[in-house]
Parts: structure tokens; sequence; C-alpha cells
């Protein structure tokens, strides 16, 4: 970080009827909860989407004519980057909280799970990606502890009015076998570090730093048309198959 611009993947989660009020009378093509992530080669793993509820989003336009959901921030950027009609403009067709947001079934890319939610995670940063993430539990530590929350309690899932069907059948999906972590690697170091909870900040420092590079240079995939190959050779490869579906683009900031 800090030299030169980061590339993302932004994954489309397609929003699935019924939408949100503040959504119902935007996007005849398709209405997109867009997750900025560097792991695309992950997506076979997607479990969940996450928002945070007290955050600030909005839908705009894109030239293809399907509305994109992400912060104020981003769309900005992506205005500079050919997403819109006019260069550096984008025209804002709702204003949502994360809030408005829970609970929405959605489609995403790869992912077995035939539809999954909008979910809340309380540490999503303001200034990074679109403020929309898109939840691999195996593989991220992060991902993980938030979705733990969410199951073993009750009361936070009843404080955002999220229900049980919408948790409790999504489990980790093994899709990349690590050296010393085996195939579930989030979930690996989120025990050995004892971590107890998303806000454990400092411990999944820690669990992220232990699984990236190892993930990168020596992870398989175990899944999908690349099965058997190193994640270092094909991280491209799936980019481009995720963009060249459409199911996917690239973003910079
Ligand atoms: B990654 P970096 Cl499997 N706030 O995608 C907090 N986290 C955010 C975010 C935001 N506003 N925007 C994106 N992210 C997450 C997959 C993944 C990710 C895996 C493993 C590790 C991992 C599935 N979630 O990230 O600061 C997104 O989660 C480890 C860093 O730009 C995105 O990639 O490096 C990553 O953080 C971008 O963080």
């Amino acid at each position: 970080e800090g030299v030169g611009p980061q590339e993302y993947t932004l994954i489309k989660m397609k929003l699935l009827q019924p939408y949100p009020a503040k959504l119902s009378k935007v996007g005849d093509k398709g209405v997109y909860l867009v997750a900025a992530t560097l792991r695309p080669e992950t997506m076979y793993g997607q479990t969940n989407c996450w928002v945070r509820p007290d955050m600030k989003y909005i839908a705009f336009p894109t030239k293809e004519g399907e509305v994109f959901v992400c912060t104020t921030r981003a769309a900005k950027n992506m205005s500079y980057q050919g997403f819109t009609e006019a260069d550096g403009k984008f025209e804002v067709v709702a204003e949502l909280t994360g809030q408005d947001m829970l609970g929405c079934a959605l489609k995403a890319p790869m992912t077995s799970y035939e539809r999954i939610y909008a979910l809340p995670m309380l540490t999503i940063k303001e200034d990074k990606g679109t403020g929309v993430v898109t939840s691999v539990p195996s593989d991220s530590p992060d991902d993980y502890a938030a979705l733990v929350d969410l199951k073993k309690k009750q009361a936070f899932r009843e404080k955002y009015n999220i229900s049980d069907e919408m948790v409790l059948p999504y489990e980790p999906v093994p899709i990349l076998e690590i050296p010393e972590f085996g195939n579930l690697a989030a979930v690996a170091v989120y025990e050995k570090l004892k971590i107890q909870s998303q806000n454990d900040r400092e411990k999944l420092l820690e669990a992220k730093e232990m699984v990236y590079l190892k993930g990168f240079y020596d992870g398989v995939m175990i899944v999908g048309e690349f099965k058997g190959k190193k994640i270092q050779d094909i991280k491209k490869a799936l980019q481009k198959k995720l963009t060249d579906a459409k199911e996917a683009v690239i973003y910079y900031e």
C-alpha cells in the first residue's frame, strides 16, 4: 500500500426481489451490491455479503444501465474510471444505509449457495473499497469471526432483524488447500489464536498475516476449473473469467 494504485476485483452481487423500499424504483437491468476483493480466486467460497449498518451508501446507474450500490466515495472513483456515462459524474438514484439492506437476498458468482444474504459487519472501513465486502469465511479470518458472531449470538441477529435461515445454514466451504493450515485456513487460525469476536483486532491482524502470503505462494485450488493449480498461477485467469462473464469489474483506488 501507499505506492501507486491498488487494484481490486469488484464482485457484482445481484440483488434479488423483493428489493428494499429505497431501491424499489431503480434498475430494470439489475441492481448490484459491488464488493471489493483482493482474492477473486476465493469466490467459490462466498457465504454472505457484509454491509455496515450505520454507513451511508448510494445507488447509481452505470453506462450499461445497471445500478451499482456502494459508498459515494467509491462511486466518485468509478466515475473517473469509465463506469458512468459522463467522466467524473454519477447520478444518485437512491441514498440508503447499510441497515436498509440487511437481510436482502443476493445472487453471487461462483458460490454453490443459490442465494446469500446481506448481513452486518461492524468493522467495515469507510475509506477503503466500496463499503460492501463479500464474505469468504473459509479463507478470511475477519469474515469467519463476523459469521461466528452472528451464528452464536442470537441477540446480535435479533438486534439487526436477521433471521436464523439467513445465517445458520451457511458454513465455510473448503476451496483452497494451504500447507500447515488445511482446507479451512481461516477457521484454523481463528481457533489457534483463540479469537473471540470480529472486534479482536490485534489477533485478527495476526491471523491475516499468518495465512495471507502462505496462501498466495503455496495455496492450491481444490474446486472449480483450476482444481489442483497453485493460486499464484491462476489468480489472474480467474479474475478474467469473472470479468469476461460480466460478473466482476476491475476497480482501482
Ligand atoms: B478480501 P486491503 Cl478470502 N473494510 O476479500 C474492511 N475490509 C474490507 C473493505 C472495507 N471497506 N473492503 C474490502 N475489504 C476486505 C476476500 C478476502 C479478503 C479473503 C481473505 C483476505 C481478504 C473475501 N472477504 O482480505 O486493506 C476484502 O476482503 C485481507 C486483507 O485493501 C478485501 O479482500 O488489503 C480486503 O479487505 C482489502 O483490504
